[in-house]
């Protein structure tokens, strides 16, 4: 493995749902996956978040796995449901001691944590009144920022206001996978909308509680055109658009992009200029590339999604294709110039159905394999002159994959669920070497 820069930062993602478990424990609120996870059929094997890796209750033994891969930093993201029960109103206390006891255990094994605001888990409340397509909900999340801010500003190292907006909109409010599962395909376009206006109005208001850098995390798919007409390309330019444009062009002072479902009636004077407030960095999600082609006469849809062959496939049949990270950033930098922030790869990772042998050991081999390629990509990207300067692997844990429920397996610690016991796999000591080195 080559060298990378001296103060690159290492680091592995979790969320608070997926994780933490005790939602109901301290006087949390119920959050729209609370509900969601609740209609039948919704999660393929009919589960919940409601205990998931018993985080809340095992943080300390959850540190001590960061400290021994010797990490720089932790991301986490704060359940709003945890500070705000019913989503307004005054800090709930108890719900961010919780957050206190995590950040100062962090900094005392010399671990840097990096909070992100919302990672899905909507209060309940604020869905009843329209969610995110109640431009309301933008103040009300600046409000929480400002809440967490006052509690944590002090010793969280990197904000993150929201993670994966273009999935929250588009599975969440679009095809209906995800909560709070609403089936609005393009008319989704306010939730896009909100949810960058309160990324604005929390920047802000995190810039008055900390001196801390901020930022957002995008998930980003580079597009494969598959065949070659017009309408292929057509097809190409409305879905790169609509997943990778859609929020950093606006984040970044561009506007919005040409792309399907923009209703301009949603845009208020001036909104524009709240939403590009500068951030410090760009969090990049990246997982696999799309392929798409010209859809079918009569499709809902502009453009048609299609298989990518040639690539090994993770257990989520995702293309294993570390070049679409490298691709990723260098277009990022072509697209945006001087307008890009430094980058941090927030997310990056595999699912394998990882068993473990007789000695209760867990061989990873793929994932290895998968985090090699994808940590080469970035310092490829970096010798091309893109300026990244963290990687954080998603997940610290194996947890609770949304719809997937727990047939899904991210970690590089295995979590045996009934008993909640941890097992480093193999990709944990890989990941630890590499950190060391
Ligand atoms: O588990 C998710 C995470 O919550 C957001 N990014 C993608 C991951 C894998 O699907």
């Amino acid at each position: 493995m080559p060298d990378f820069p001296a103060g690159f930062r290492w680091g592995v993602s979790t969320s608070a749902y997926q994780i933490e478990g005790a939602t109901t424990v301290d006087g949390r609120g119920p959050s729209i996956w609370d509900t969601f996870a609740r209609e039948p059929g919704r999660i393929v094997d009919g589960s919940t978040g409601d205990e998931a890796c018993d985080h809340y209750h095992r943080h300390a033994e959850d540190t001590a796995l960061l400290a021994g891969l010797g990490v720089s930093a932790y991301r986490f993201s704060v359940a709003w449901p945890r500070v705000q029960p019913t989503g307004a109103g005054p800090a709930h206390a108890a719900g961010l001691d919780f957050y206190d006891r995590l950040v100062d255990g962090l900094l005392a094994a010399g671990v840097d944590p990096v909070a992100t605001l919302f990672h899905w888990d909507l209060p309940q409340a604020l869905e009843d009144a329209g969610g995110w397509l109640n431009r309301d909900t933008a103040a009300r999340f600046a409000e929480y920022a400002d809440l967490t801010a006052a509690r944590l500003g002090d010793r969280v190292k990197l904000w993150i206001t929201l993670n994966e907006p273009f999935i929250h909109m588009s599975l969440g409010h679009g095809i209906g996978t995800h909560a709070p599962g609403r089936m609005l395909l393009f008319d989704a376009f306010p939730v896009a909308h909100h949810q960058l206006l309160g990324h604005g109005l929390a920047v802000a208001a995190l810039r008055a509680r900390t001196a801390s850098p901020v930022a957002i995390a995008n998930n980003y798919s580079p597009v494969r055109q598959v065949g070659d007409t017009d309408a292929d390309r057509a097809a190409a330019q409305a879905y790169d658009a609509l997943h990778n444009r859609l929020f950093t062009d606006p984040l970044l002072g561009r506007g919005y992009p040409d792309a399907p479902g923009l209703d301009p009636a949603v845009i208020h004077d001036g909104d524009l200029d709240v939403l590009a407030a500068p951030i410090d960095v760009l969090g990049v999600n990246y997982y696999n590339p799309t392929g798409i082609r010209a859809p079918e006469e009569g499709s809902p849809l502009p453009f048609e999604m299609v298989p990518l062959d040639g690539y090994p496939r993770t257990a989520f049949d995702w293309p294993v294709a570390p070049d679409g990270l490298r691709e990723l950033l260098l277009q990022l930098h072509d697209r945006y110039g001087d307008a890009l922030p430094p980058i941090q790869v927030t997310e990056s990772g595999c699912a394998y159905d990882d068993v473990p042998d007789a000695q209760g050991r867990v061989d990873d081999p793929e994932r290895i394999a998968y985090l090699d390629g994808h940590v080469r990509a970035v310092h490829e990207a970096i010798t091309a002159g893109v300026p990244v300067t963290g990687y954080f692997v998603w997940s610290l844990l194996d947890n609770w994959e949304w719809a997937e429920g727990f047939t899904k397996r991210f970690g590089l610690v295995h979590v045996d669920y009934p008993t909640q016991r941890r097992t480093p796999k193999s990709s944990y000591a890989w990941f630890r070497d590499l950190v060391r080195r």
